[in-house]
């Protein structure tokens, strides 16, 4: 065991540690984390930038949600135990300290998401493993790319891992549920337990299988709708501008002709109202920014 107020080196980063009963200081496990917090609210904003910028093109995003999280202290010293890591080696031995899931619709979307990582400059890929060509013997499905990523600290840059988990939604449900089982069970999950989650899994292909069969027909009704939600937010900003330089009463009448094409469900008509509009708020220099 270290001396009380010993220094560790971590990453060419040294680290002031005190140990109180063989535990370090919660301060160390603060400074190792903090630019893996970075990473990921980072990478966070970046996935969601991309669905925002699909979305406002009225195009369908392959990525439909993103989280992330910096692993627990319990799970990375769990992780230290069973690679018999010393906490010099964590940060480069355990490379999910940053992590990202990106959840997909459909199967098909994971392959254009894996090339969207692929082409970008500010992630370096370190490793693939795609365990969904091949699945892990609990029926686990996930694609997992391993990149390194910049931050800017007050120390300077850290060049740092992260895994990114690209999966669908049906995928993600069915990892969430084991996840659990894994942690109730400590590993030992019952005989009978496991197998009704290998079946489960097979569900779940068959489930992504059948959906992907009505992509096309589901894409559609997902663009119409983005289309129809883009149109009505730039009219009602045209209108809300209006409000400010135009007269009242005409302003009015504008939102009342807007309600009834509204009503009307029709896109086409909506559209048109939307580039009348926008002329309108040209003439008054208040045209619309989403
Ligand atoms: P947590 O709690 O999610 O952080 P390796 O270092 O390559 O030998 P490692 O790091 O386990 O092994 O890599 P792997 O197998 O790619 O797994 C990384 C993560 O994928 C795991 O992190 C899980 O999040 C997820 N994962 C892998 N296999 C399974 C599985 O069978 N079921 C579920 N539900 N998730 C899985 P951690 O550290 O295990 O856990």
């Amino acid at each position: 065991m270290n001396p009380k107020g010993s220094l560790y080196t971590v990453k060419n980063y040294e680290y002031k540690i005190e140990l109180r009963g063989g535990y370090m200081e919660i301060q160390l496990w603060r400074e190792i984390l903090s630019p893996y917090q970075l990473a990921v609210d980072e990478l966070v904003v970046k996935f969601n930038h991309i669905i925002q910028e699909y979305r406002n093109n009225g195009q369908y995003s392959p990525i439909e949600q993103v989280v992330g999280r910096v692993k627990k202290i319990s799970s990375i010293l769990d992780k230290m135990n069973k690679k018999n890591l010393a906490i010099e080696e964590i940060e480069d031995e355990i490379d999910d300290i940053a992590g990202i899931r990106i959840m997909c619709q459909f199967v098909e979307d994971i392959d254009r998401v894996v090339e969207i990582i692929r082409n970008r400059k500010d992630m370096e890929i370190k490793c693939e493993k795609d365990y969904i060509s091949h699945y892990k013997e609990s029926g686990y499905r996930s694609y997992h790319i391993i990149v390194y990523y910049d931050v800017y600290t007050l120390e300077g840059t850290r060049r740092l891992q992260a895994e990114i988990q690209i999966r669908t939604m049906a995928m993600n449900f069915w990892a969430t549920i084991e996840h659990s089982l894994q942690y109730k069970y400590h590993g030992n999950m019952p005989e009978h337990v496991r197998e009704r989650l290998y079946a489960a899994s097979d569900a779940i292909v068959a489930l992504d299988s059948e959906m992907s069969s009505v992509r096309d027909e589901i894409i559609d009704a997902q663009n119409l709708f983005t289309i129809k939600a883009n149109v009505v937010s730039d009219i009602l900003v045209n209108i809300q501008n209006l409000y400010h330089v135009a007269n009242k009463r005409e302003v009015l009448k504008i939102q009342e002709e807007f309600y009834q094409i509204f009503a009307t469900q029709d896109l086409e008509q909506l559209e048109r109202f939307c580039r009348e509009l926008d002329i309108i708020a040209e003439g008054y220099k208040a045209q619309s920014l989403r």
